[in-house]
């Protein structure tokens, strides 16, 4: 009977953010949701804001707990595991999620079983060889994965109804909103970047634009949401998709936000975008030094960079863009660079992250490759941005200490913060 195996999931607390309950964890809530469709009972506790002595008393007894694992918060879900261990020694403990795909073998020393990649399948697979394995004295393997899920219209919409959506503090354009997720993947590989490590890279797969927008028909109507933030990689990659979920939308009379490429914004592609509700855009822009973008596989011209932004602008669209800092072969020039063109395209908003190796990517995998001499192993380091501004350098190379690399991070946000706004002080989008 699967209904004879409760399963929690917990989202690991990460009180280093700004603001670390932002939004519901969707990859939870895709798992407990599909979990829960096929007849197991499964619960999230999401613990984000809750203080430490107070763990405990959220979390319901279980027969299996599933953690989401982030690389700078791994230290506080082992902290989580074992208080749970000591109280139900019986239960067994599951790791999913970013730092668990990216270091299998490490991260299976800690916990029971551990999922690679997307959770949906492999956690129910996980399931249902544990009932019938425990039967049997035996046990399923420790580490699980399951192929990418080919088409995701096969999922349910998420059920809103396991977490406190109002206890959420996301906004965009000024309104309470829920994130939502229209694809996975990105064709792209930048060697910095986590997409890569879940194998989403692999293939990127799209929601139908009735799927979408479905979904945010009934959030609409049920949950009475008018703001949405697509959390897709890039939500501009495939223009007949987006032509079709625009159409869809504009009668709905809801704001969004998303993130795109710059070289896929298009005018057409930016008025599309507002007309149907779009107000925020996000580009990962990293830099205004070719060389620098060549270097990280970025795939993207600085004209295109200039154009993206442009257009986004004249549509009417709020522009925000990430800038990476310390990247190996970065230098006083590089940094001129990127100021010379942040100052002339003024976007509206923007932040400035040095560049972490994060478990998994070229950059950990290969460091040497990148010059890269020493790489910090203590990951509790690894934020790209964290409370008042605050960050973690985590690595050196033949030409950059972390000091450099401090210094020109600290230039960067001299120089454009009198005329641009840091991500973290807007009060419409959040
Ligand atoms: C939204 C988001 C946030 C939000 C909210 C997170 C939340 N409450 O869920 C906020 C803004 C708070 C945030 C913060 C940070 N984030 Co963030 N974030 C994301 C983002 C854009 C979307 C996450 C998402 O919902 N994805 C959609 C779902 C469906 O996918 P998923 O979460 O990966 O879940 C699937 C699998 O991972 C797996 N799975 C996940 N959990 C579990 C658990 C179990 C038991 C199982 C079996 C499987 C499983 O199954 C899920 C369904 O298929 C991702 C990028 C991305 N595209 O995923 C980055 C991402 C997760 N963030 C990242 C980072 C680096 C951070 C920060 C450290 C940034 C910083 N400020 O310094 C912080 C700290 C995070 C932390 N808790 O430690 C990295 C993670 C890298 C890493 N190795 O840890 C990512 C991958 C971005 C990137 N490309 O680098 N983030
Ligand atoms: S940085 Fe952006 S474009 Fe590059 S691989 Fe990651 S998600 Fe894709």
């Amino acid at each position: 009977m699967p209904q004879s195996l409760r399963t929690v999931l917990i989202h690991t607390p990460c009180y280093e953010l700004q603001d670390d309950r932002l939004e519901p964890p969707l990859g939870l809530l895709y798992i407990a949701t599909w979990l829960n469709c096929h007849g197991f009972i499964t619960q999230i506790v999401d613990l984000s804001s809750t203080a430490a002595p107070n763990w405990m008393s959220q979390i319901p007894p279980a027969d299996v707990y599933g953690f989401s694992t982030y690389t700078p918060t791994y230290h506080r879900t082992l902290d989580i595991k074992a208080q749970l261990h000591q109280i139900y020694p019986g239960a067994r403990f599951v790791a999913g999620g970013p730092h668990a795909t990216a270091l299998p073998t490490a991260v299976s020393r800690d916990f029971d079983h551990v999922v690679v990649g997307e959770g949906e399948a492999s956690m129910l697979m996980l399931l249902l060889l544990l009932l019938r394995t425990l039967a049997r004295g035996s046990t399923p393997p420790p580490t699980l994965t399951a192929p990418l899920i080919e088409d995701l219209d096969t999922l349910p919409y998420s059920d809103y109804a396991l977490v406190d959506v109002p206890s959420y503090h996301r906004i965009v354009d000024g309104n309470p909103s829920l994130s939502i997720l229209s694809s996975r993947g990105c064709p792209h590989q930048c060697v910095f970047c986590n997409s890569l490590v879940m194998g989403r890279a692999q293939k990127v797969r799209y929601r139908s634009a009735r799927h979408v927008v479905g979904e945010i028909v009934a959030l609409k109507e049920q949950r009475r949401i008018n703001a949405f933030r697509f959390q897709d990689d890039t939500f501009t990659l495939n223009r007949p998709r987006l032509r079709e979920i625009a159409r869809l939308l504009k009668p709905q009379g809801i704001t969004y936000r998303c993130f795109g490429r710059v070289g896929q914004c298009t005018s057409e592609i930016t008025d599309l975008l507002y007309a149907s509700g779009c107000r925020h855009i996000s580009f990962g822009v990293e830099s205004g030094s070719p060389r620098l973008l060549a270097r990280m596989v970025k795939h993207q011209a600085v004209e295109q960079i200039r154009r993206g932004i442009g257009n986004a602008k004249a549509s009417g669209l709020a522009v925000r863009v990430f800038l990476l800092v310390g990247f190996p072969g970065e230098t006083w020039q590089t940094i001129q660079e990127t100021i010379d063109l942040m100052l002339d395209l003024r976007p509206d908003e923007y932040s400035v992250y040095p560049v972490i190796p994060y478990p998994g990517t070229p950059l950990y995998n290969d460091p040497t490759k990148f010059g890269i001499t020493r790489i910090d192993t203590d990951f509790s380091r690894y934020f790209q941005v964290a409370r008042g501004r605050t960050t973690g350098y985590v690595f050196r190379t033949d030409a950059l200490s972390e000091m450099d690399i401090a210094a020109m991070r600290e230039i960067l946000i001299a120089r454009l913060a009198p005329v641009i706004q840091w991500a973290g002080d807007s009060t419409r989008n959040r």
